[in-house]
């Protein structure tokens, strides 16, 4: 149970909290939503959320607006820097606390969460060099401009010059409401392309989703490989299915992120204290411990792996042991 009295405002219901995001489409910021809305819930307070789907200016819009509306705290889930700074900044003025996930905020105001990134990477690359003992081509998906993309990117690179016989022969990548797709098309290009190709690191779902169904279209499954980012439901049936060729993916559970992102700023709005940087670690998943351990859904693989749960990273006195 509570082991601290619940703050009033909290009790009457008074709280809310703005969530301000860039994209909305996709399983990853489904299951995120899902987690931030069922964290609000046991809170007590009103999650207020509104999405760029994509529109930057669209974003920085809506991030004005929950400033105007004097929100308790705001979450900013993704977006460009450019963008959200200086709406981030009138926030900060306005003495508005506020968790930045996923981007960078500009001010050390604000509370700034993410995944462990360049874990992440580390842990998707980690399975790729065991697989093809550290030599052959690669293609890459990337977008810049996101801040975890661009994270597990740094990491890539230097995995690159720690691993000379790894040869990144193509580049590819879109983020849009569509990029599963999107990077189907572009894999299988490349892939006719690069007809040496091993392997595809693929660190975000949606890139990881369009490059296992490329792969599979071209009849490739025996010769390659995909290393991705990032776990749902579906994404397990993909990696699970027979001949997939999805082996590995390193990943939080986004239901949970979205529930620190929560917690967090509620702790903010009660005026406590909470660690400048908050980081939810990631864990290896591969299509074999899937598999062998007949994993078929989120809550199965939270079972296999209790370390996808983070109850102490941002805790809430007040709040129901969950
Ligand atoms: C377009 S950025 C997509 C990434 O954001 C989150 O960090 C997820 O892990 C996803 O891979």
């Amino acid at each position: 149970g509570p082991t601290a009295p619940v703050p009033p405002k909290f009790a009457s219901g008074e709280v809310r909290i703005a969530l301000v995001r860039q994209l909305s489409s996709g399983d990853y910021f489904e299951q995120w939503l899902a987690g931030a809305q069922a964290e609000a819930k046991a809170l007590n307070v009103t999650l207020e959320v509104s999405s760029g789907d994509g529109n930057n200016d669209k974003q920085a819009l809506n991030l004005e607006q929950a400033v105007n509306q004097k929100a308790d705290a705001i979450i900013v889930d993704h977006g460009f820097a450019q963008t959200v700074q200086p709406a981030i900044r009138k926030a900060a003025d306005a003495g508005i606390p506020l968790v930045a996930f996923d981007v960078d905020p500009g001010t050390d105001k604000a509370v700034v969460l993410s995944q462990d990134d360049h874990r992440i990477a580390e842990q998707a690359l980690g399975a790729l060099k065991a697989d093809t003992g550290g030599a052959g081509e690669v293609v890459y998906v990337y977008v810049a401009g996101f801040a975890p993309l661009d994270r597990r990117n740094e990491t890539w690179t230097q995995f690159k010059k720690d691993n000379p016989g790894i040869e990144q022969v193509a580049q590819i990548g879109v983020v849009n409401s569509s990029t599963a797709s999107a990077v189907a098309d572009q894999a299988k290009a490349a892939l006719q392309a690069n007809p040496g190709v091993k392997a595809i690191f693929a660190p975000y779902d949606e890139f990881a989703k369009g490059a296992a169904l490329a792969v599979k279209e071209l009849g490739l499954q025996d010769k390659v490989k995909v290393y991705g980012a990032d776990v749902s439901t579906a994404d397990i049936a993909v990696m699970t299915e027979p001949g997939s060729p999805w082996v590995a993916t390193a990943a939080t559970d986004p239901s949970n992120v979205g529930r620190v992102a929560v917690r967090a700023a509620a702790l903010l709005a009660a005026g406590q204290d909470v660690a400048a940087e908050l980081k939810v670690p990631p864990a290896l998943i591969t299509q074999k411990q899937l598999r062998d351990g007949r994993i078929a859904n989120m809550e199965q693989l939270n079972q296999a792996i209790p370390a996808l749960r983070t109850p102490d990273v941002a805790r809430v006195p007040w709040a129901p042991s969950s």
